[in-house]
């Protein structure tokens, strides 16, 4: 006799947010955040919800497509994340996940573990074997021009953060080097640095450009060279003595053992939606933490909040709340510290009114 509830009914909801300002990257300039939310109900009246972020609206309606082509699959089934999503994962070897699917898949893995964590009263921190504990975290931002760089810094500094993320990748490495040197102008010693490549070098041009910029202190220089050229980041983290950041776009536990395993990075940053979910993420931790290599996130910052508290090697929580718009409440941060929800579950509440505003 199971005392799971059962998965009784889904919800799948596309909306487009605004970027304000515009997130301004060396590989594409984003105004807005499409955005899938999906909301997973039970036969014991509590609901799961999340949300992944489909990077353009070229894909949301067939993100949209593919989730309620597979949430019925788990209609009456019994709540078991783990088990519901290896269920679904089963039907899908012979076309393989890595893309759209699995980013619907983390979708659906999320919601559920939320659901899981509200039937079981319990932040989702300690349903996996935590304590609601907190993450020193960072403000990330794009490639902001000089003057709105600004006061985007001072007002992270003066909100107590300790750590500022900036993109570059600008024509020239004179104006990488100009874009670093003023953000460190503006934070002093009272922060950490780090810059986001975006993918927009070359593997010859990343060793240039990231070994001029090691003596920048740089708390770590992100995805440098293409998300798929595992041998060309590789050939850059042996050649830059700054540590090298990636994870982002790498998609399940297998591709961030192999990025591990041929040295392409010395950090990590996990992405809950091209990970596999809280699954996913709890594998791909394991791998990092017996490697001894630290986690960070990319996005999704309320789960990760939760994650980074039981991740064995965390390190930076990414503060970027890419749906903050249609949230009725934004992850808090305290002292620089990402400090998860106390609420059961994730401690996602949509701003419906917010919902049917941006509903695309
Ligand atoms: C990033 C990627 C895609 C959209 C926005 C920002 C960036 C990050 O790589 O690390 O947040
Ligand atoms: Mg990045």
């Amino acid at each position: 006799m199971s005392d799971s509830p059962q998965i009784s009914g889904f919800q799948v909801r596309p909306v487009v947010v605004p970027l304000n300002p515009p997130l301004r990257t060396a590989s594409g300039v984003m105004a807005k955040a499409p955005l899938v939310l999906v909301d997973i109900s039970t036969n014991a009246g509590v609901t799961g919800s999340a949300y992944i972020f489909t990077y353009t609206p070229v894909v949301l309606q067939g993100v949209v497509e593919v989730l309620k082509n597979l949430l019925p699959q788990l209609e009456s089934a019994a709540l078991a994340p783990r088990e519901n999503l290896a269920e679904l994962r089963r039907k899908l070897v012979l076309i393989g996940t890595p893309g759209l699917l699995d980013m619907a898949l983390a979708a659906i893995d999320m919601a559920l573990w939320d659901a899981h964590a509200r039937f079981l009263n319990a932040p989702l921190s300690r349903v996996l074997g935590g304590t609601p504990s907190r993450t020193l975290a960072y403000a990330s931002f794009g490639m902001e021009r000089a003057e709105d760089a600004r006061p985007l810094i001072a007002q992270a500094l003066d909100a107590g953060f300790r750590a500022i993320k900036i993109k570059i990748g600008y024509p020239t490495l004179a104006e990488d080097l100009a874009a670093v040197r003023a953000a460190r102008a503006l934070t002093g010693e009272r922060a950490s640095l780090m810059i986001d490549y975006n993918q927009s070098l070359s593997v010859p041009e990343a060793i240039r450009r990231c070994q001029a910029l090691d003596d920048e202190g740089l708390a770590w220089i992100e995805e440098p060279t293409r998300c798929d050229d595992f041998a060309g980041h590789a050939r850059i983290a042996e050649a830059v003595r700054t540590p090298l950041q990636l994870g982002e776009n790498l998609y399940g536990p297998r591709e961030v053992r192999r990025s591990i395993g041929e040295r392409c990075s010395d950090l990590m940053m996990l992405d809950l939606m091209k990970v596999g979910g809280i699954s996913g993420w709890m594998d791909a931790a394991g791998i990092c933490a017996a490697a001894g290599v630290p986690v960070s996130n990319h996005f999704f910052q309320e789960a990760s909040a939760h994650l980074l508290g039981v991740t064995p090697t965390a390190h930076y929580l990414e503060y970027f709340g890419i749906a903050d718009a249609v949230l009725a409440d934004t992850l808090e941060v305290v002292d620089g510290h990402a400090v998860p929800s106390q609420r059961p579950g994730i401690g996602i509440t949509w701003n419906e009114a917010a919902v049917r505003r941006f509903a695309a």
